[in-house]
């Protein structure tokens, strides 16, 4: 019995010891790669003509976020960082790189874009964005042009040294050093959802963003470059009236659902916009069950339709036939009866003449 009882302790010992020691192998980075050549926003856009948009400036290959103890260290890499031809202060001046972050954390959080004119779906929607901007100026884009971390609780943190901003020139990456300390729940960094969308920095641009034209030109992104259809054409004619036309080359989405995505998916999720309506992209793209639930809706309307057209009918049937048959029957009854009283008189005023000639006849 006492041996059965140390036994059992020192196995118990034995097996805390274990867990304790156990190494918990903490991932300290998640990388992803994304398709070269796909930067063409949703599958028809091409650069505009002037020389500085070299090949590949917003070509987005790849995006790494790493731990690096007391800061996370986010690289975004493109295939062409371009040569900073207007030397922004952040050593980029092409791009406007912009990270939404869903952590798992909870609290506030927004499904819009900062004039890219996409949305997020609202399972992704961002804690905190990170716009990655040329620099220049003092107050953070898009009011001034320093980048910038919003918070979806208002909070905004201007580029300094707790976020560091700054280009790996041999690896064409574009780094934002950013302190753990002025971030949400980074221990678990790895299991947040990332939106990673490259634009063209445009100073003067709406938001900063460069929008497209129909045709394009020596400053806007060529809407239509690679346009297989007049309606394709039309559609972007049409957004771009409204100034709807999503405004993004490239897109990179990393969560325990995509480890990166295709160029198909890119183009079919920022295609799925309606200049009708005004309804904009959603990132990641909306699944079937989605749609299903818009189908129901319609089925619902039409039931709601149906079921006016059916009142209406029978109260119109109901007051018809009422007056008819009233009509019809009292007509019907009054005729005759008239008729039958008419013959009845006429027939006594006859017997009763006859009654009267007769009893004078008798009576003689
Ligand atoms: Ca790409």
């Amino acid at each position: 019995m006492k041996k059965a009882l140390i036994a059992g302790l020192i196995l118990t010992t034995v097996i805390l010891s274990a867990l304790a020691i156990t190494p918990t192998h903490a991932q300290t980075s998640i990388s992803v790669s994304d398709p070269e050549g796909d930067d063409r926003g949703p599958g028809t856009y091409g650069y505009p003509t002037n020389e500085v948009f070299q090949p590949g400036v917003f070509d987005l290959l790849g995006f790494t976020v790493t731990d690096t103890g007391n800061a996370l260290e986010f690289r975004v890499k493109l295939k062409n960082l371009g040569d900073n031809p207007w030397g922004g202060p952040n050593g980029f001046c092409l791009q406007y790189v912009q990270i939404y972050v869903h952590t798992t954390a909870g609290g506030p959080a927004r499904v819009d874009t900062f004039g890219l004119n996409f949305l997020l779906r609202p399972d992704y929607a961002w804690n905190f964005a990170i716009l990655l901007a040329p620099g220049w100026e003092e107050s953070p884009v898009p009011t001034g042009q320093r980048a910038a971390i919003y918070f979806a609780n208002g909070t905004v943190v201007v580029q300094d040294s707790a976020f560091n901003v700054s280009v790996d020139e041999t690896n064409n990456e574009i780094v934002a050093t950013v302190a753990k300390s002025i971030l949400p729940d980074t221990d678990n960094f790895v299991n947040w959802k990332y939106v990673v969308a490259v634009a063209s920095y445009d100073g003067f641009g709406p938001m900063r963003v460069r929008a497209a034209g129909v045709t394009g030109g020596e400053w806007a992104i060529n809407a239509t470059a690679y346009a297989t259809s007049q309606d394709q054409v039309t559609k972007l004619a049409q957004a771009i009236a409204k100034g709807m036309e999503p405004r993004v080359l490239d897109l990179l989405v990393y969560s325990s659902d995509y480890n990166g995505i295709t160029a198909d998916q890119q183009y079919e999720w920022l295609w799925n916009f309606d200049p009708e309506t005004g309804a904009l992209p959603i990132v990641p793209g909306i699944e079937r069950v989605t749609e299903t639930v818009t189908e129901t809706e319609t089925v619902t309307t039409t039931a709601t339709a149906t079921t006016t057209v059916y009142q209406t009918t029978t109260a119109t049937t109901t007051v018809t036939t009422t007056s008819t048959s009233v009509s019809v029957s009292t007509a019907t009854t009054t005729v005759t009866q008239t008729d039958w009283t008419m013959t009845g008189v006429v027939g006594l005023v006859l017997l009763l003449i006859g009654l009267g000639i007769g009893y004078a006849v008798f009576k003689k």
